[in-house]
């Protein structure tokens, strides 16, 4: 085949994929539709980020710059457009953003034409990843990401052990960011989310202090610290307002996803839950609420997992994980929902605000033990017997 041929080869299946249209995968369970593809996958960006077309320096059309995976990508609406900020991975596991465009929400994802180039911070990071975007009512976007850096204290000779914090960038239009101080923490800091809306006047952070990178170990749960100074943001008092819990979904861990929707009956909070298995950790999504007169109240607790990985979802780089850190209500409702399985290809859900708030304020909480979840099930059955 010539190179020629090749390129041709290669930007007809591109093209296809990514015009590909999308549709509703079965019944579902009534909360929320799943769809037959992936909304982004590795395969979606451009070719020109990872090929060199240049037959005279690449004549044999290789890839010279593979992307491993997209992922765990932010998510906001801007002028009717979605538009996600998609974590890519590169084949050198080196974690990056790219702004991906859509006019529904479902397929034709198309990449803008370069990756952000997001400023490093004065400490410099190995890699950045799972960014949140937060509309905030400050006037700015901004993008609170983990990054990550090899921990200092490290033993010679251990090549893993590592910290995560939180950084911070804001932008008005996703192409040039300004990026703020690191957040200051005591803890290790992963899955930070900025709250849309001051806070008895102050900017507000959902959390996730962990004692180690992988294992949260004593402090595990989602937090809430207020900041005055969103530039220099310092956590002073740190609360925990939703815990993990023993035999359930969240029992490991549990982080915060995407950003809090604020709806009539309070913010809805779509977070990640950690159970451990003989086969190693499994991430499912699951669903809160907070009061609109304080967000680190929990209100609403349905009990068990949302959304857990089903079917071909199951498997990837890392196997039997769903994440989520993006979603997009419009003005009539519609909800779509970013989320990833098994950290390597992303999918959108679709339901309505309406639905959301049936299931939040409706499903039973979890009741923690067999006896009392047994009673639960009869309970419906017997309702179901009487209508
Ligand atoms: O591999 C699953 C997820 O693991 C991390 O989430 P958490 O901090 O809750 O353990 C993140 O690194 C996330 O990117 C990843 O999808």
């Amino acid at each position: 085949m010539t190179f020629k041929e090749r390129l041709n080869l290669l930007q007809e299946e591109h093209e296809r994929l990514v015009v590909q249209k999308n549709e509703i995968a079965g019944l579902g369970n009534g909360v929320v539709d799943r769809y037959k593809n992936p909304v982004i996958t590795e395969n979606h960006t451009p070719l020109s980020w990872r090929y060199d077309l240049n037959e005279q320096t690449n004549p044999y059309l290789m890839e010279r710059l593979g992307i491993n995976c997209a992922l765990n990508s932010g998510a906001i609406e801007i002028d009717g457009k979605f538009l996600l900020v998609v974590r890519l991975e590169g084949v050198d596991r080196k974690s990056f953003f790219a702004v991906a465009e859509s006019e529904n929400g479902i397929d034709n994802f198309k990449f803008w034409e370069y990756p952000v180039i997001m400023p490093e911070s004065e400490n410099l990071e190995t890699n950045v990843y799972d960014m949140r975007l937060t509309k905030h009512e400050d006037g700015w976007i901004y993008g609170l990401f983990c990054v990550e850096r090899k921990d200092p204290k490290a033993q010679d000779g251990d090549t893993s052990s590592a910290i995560a914090s939180c950084g911070i960038a804001r932008t008005k239009d996703l192409i040039t960011w300004e990026r703020l101080q690191d957040l200051q923490s005591n803890a290790q800091q992963r899955n930070v989310v900025l709250h849309p809306e001051f806070v008895d006047g102050k900017y507000a952070l959902y959390t996730r202090p962990s004692d180690g990178f992988m294992d949260v170990g004593k402090a595990g749960g989602i937090g809430f610290a207020l900041v005055s100074d969103i530039a220099n943001a310092k956590i002073e008092n740190e609360e925990i307002i939703e815990r993990k819990i023993y035999h359930t979904i969240k029992e490991s861990k549990n982080g915060a996803g995407a950003v809090p929707i604020k709806t009539n009956y309070g913010w809805l909070h779509i977070a990640h839950g950690v159970r451990n298995t003989a086969a190693g950790l499994r991430y499912v999504l699951y669903c809160f609420m907070t009061s609109l007169d304080d967000p680190r109240k929990v209100i609403y607790s349905p009990g068990g997992y949302f959304m857990a990985p089903r079917g071909s979802e199951r498997v990837g780089d890392v196997s039997n994980v769903l994440f989520c850190n993006g979603a997009v209500v419009k003005e009539n409702g519609d909800a779509f929902i970013y989320y990833a399985s098994s950290d390597t290809r992303l999918h959108v859900a679709t339901t309505t605000i309406d639905k959301l708030l049936d299931y939040c304020m409706h499903t039973p909480e979890d009741g923690l033990k067999t006896y009392d979840c047994v009673q639960q099930r009869i309970e419906l059955i017997k309702k179901n017997q009487l209508s």
